[in-house]
Parts: structure tokens; sequence; C-alpha cells
């Protein structure tokens, strides 16, 4: 038997930061100050998204190559949505991965050109990686399943209604809506992105991965709601009490704490349970939602 996905959660990263090393232009490239503040931007986080790709990839029996440009791609179009996120215009917050905030960095001109040039580079990474052994066909369908999951359908249309609904108290369908888009589609297609690089794989291990996905997307998001209340802004590396302060309703507002703690274990339990068929060969995808599930940031 493999070694447990944990040992090669480090590997996973370098092999992350390998791909933007060829995807980004070198800071000096220009204009270099856009690319430097691209990159300033990219630098940090936990990586969660990439390894689910990854982590799902194992448990296909792809190989990790398959799997680097939707590692890449996923990874760059949450980073411009944390960057356009913390705009004046969105969530306003001076920190991010425990640092100043791009446009603090920056400007705010440049972070909004910094999310979108990002978003772009997303879209061509997976495009253009006629090296993995994907075909042309898979490559679109996961251009398709990304741009679905980022866009009006997906996160952009979550973070729409977060923000109109702001100092509005929603009720507990209305905001698994909301956390469903904004955050569940994202880490949703981080599963389905690897499915897609699997020819020929079985309906039932489609839907299992998806089940997955759908589950551990709103579980994050919980999570986040949860996090925002008991934990500091130090060990968040952001601002901690932001939804109590910008009167958002959140699963602890709506539910009540314990509630909202109960419905992510439930949440992640369901998840794991999905995994069954794959017997022992699941382990990368359960070891991450159990890493997922106890994270403290
Ligand atoms: C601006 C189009 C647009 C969308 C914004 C992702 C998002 C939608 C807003 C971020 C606000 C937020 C805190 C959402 C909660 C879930 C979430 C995405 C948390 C951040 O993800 P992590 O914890 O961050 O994986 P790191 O920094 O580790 O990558």
């Amino acid at each position: 038997m493999n070694a447990p996905f944990a040992a090669r959660v480090e590997d996973y990263r370098q092999r992350l930061q390998a791909a933007f090393e060829r995807a980004l232009p070198p800071a000096g490239c220009y204009p270099a100050r856009l690319h430097e503040a691209m990159r300033y931007a990219v630098d940090g986080g936990k990586r969660l998204r990439p390894l689910l790709v990854y982590a799902a990839g194992e448990v296909l029996g792809l190989p990790p190559r398959a799997l680097d440009a939707p590692a890449c791609a996923i990874e760059l179009i949450h980073v411009y949505s944390l960057v356009h996120d913390d705009l004046p215009a969105m969530d306003d917050d001076d920190l991010r991965r425990g640092r100043p905030t791009t446009h603090k960095a920056y400007d705010e001109a440049t972070a909004i050109l910094v999310g979108d040039g990002l978003q772009a580079l997303a879209f061509q990474v997976l495009a253009s990686d006629r090296e993995a052994g994907l075909s042309a066909a898979q490559r679109l369908q996961m251009v398709d399943l990304l741009a679905e999951a980022a866009g009006s359908r997906g996160m952009v249309g979550g973070q729409a209604v977060d923000l109109a609904s702001e100092g509005s108290q929603l009720t507990l369908a209305e905001l698994e809506a909301l956390h469903v888009h904004k955050t569940g589609a994202m880490i949703r297609a981080c599963l389905r992105l690897a499915c897609a690089a699997a020819p020929a794989l079985r309906a039932e291990a489609r839907d299992a991965l998806d089940h997955y996905g759908k589950c551990i997307g709103l579980a994050f998001q919980i999570q986040d709601d949860v996090l925002d209340i008991e934990a500091s802004s130090t060990a968040l590396g952001k601002t901690a009490g932001k939804d109590e302060a910008r009167l958002k309703s959140t699963y602890p507002s709506v539910m009540g704490l314990p509630a909202a703690k109960a419905r992510a274990a439930e949440l992640f339990a369901s998840a794991r349970a999905a995994l069954a068929l794959f017997n022992d060969g699941a382990e990368p995808l359960q070891w991450l939602s159990r890493h997922i599930e106890g994270r403290d940031h």
C-alpha cells in the first residue's frame, strides 16, 4: 500500500509551485509592477483546492502530471476571488494570508487588474497544457467546468447574493443556496476537474466524488462562519469577527453555534461515507476531509 497522503502533501505543494512558475510571467516581465503584484497575491495560503484535485487524482489512479494544470488553474481563480473580495467595494479588508491585502500592498486599480490577470491566466493554463497526456476534449471540458463554477451561476453569483444580503436576515435555505454558490461551487469543481482527467470513469464513481465535493464545499463555508467567531485574526491570517460587524447572515447566526458545528460534522461524515466504493483507495480524500475538518484557519 502507498504511504499515507499526508506524506505527499508537501510534494504536491511543490508541484503546484512549479506549475505557478511555469504559468506566471516573471516579476520583471512588462508590465513589471502588475506581474510582481500577481505573484504577491498568489503566495501563501493552505492550497486546499489543489490538494483536493491531486487527492482525487490519486483515488482515480491518475498520474499527477495530468492534474498540474487543473490544480494550478483552480488556485489562480481562488486567489483572484480573494483579491477582489478584499477590495473596499466588497469586503474591504486589510489582512489576507497574514499580510496586507493586495490593494493595501499595491493600490486598488492594481488589485482589480491582478484579479483580472489571474482569471485569464487560469483558463490559459487549462487550454495550453499539451504535455499532460490529456486530450483537447478533456482540456475543453475542464475550461467549461471551471467557468461554470467560477461564473455567475457559481462563485460570482454567490458573491453577488452575499453582498446584496448584507444587513438582512436570510432563511436557512437562502443561506445554504448562497454558500453552495459562493464557496461550494469551486470546491466541488476540484473533484469534477479530476474526474474530467479520468477517461471512461464509471457514473457511480463520478457521483460519489461529486457528493463528496458538494458536502465538503458546504461544510467548508459553515466552518468559515464558525472560525470567524471562534478564531483570532492572527490564527486566521485575516480579520476575524467580520461577519457580525457587517451584519451578515451566517450558519451560527441562523441556527446557533452548536447546531452549525453539528451540521458541518454531519456533512464531513456524509462526504466520507460516499467514498465507500473506493475502499482503501479512498485514503487521500479520507485524510484530506479530516484535515479540513480539523483546520483552525
Ligand atoms: C470576488 C468574485 C468574487 C468572489 C469572492 C471566495 C469569495 C468569493 C470570497 C472570499 C470570502 C470568504 C472568506 C469566503 C469564505 C470561504 C473562503 C473562500 C475562504 C478562503 O479560502 P481558504 O481558507 O483560503 O482556502 P487560503 O488563503 O488558505 O487559500
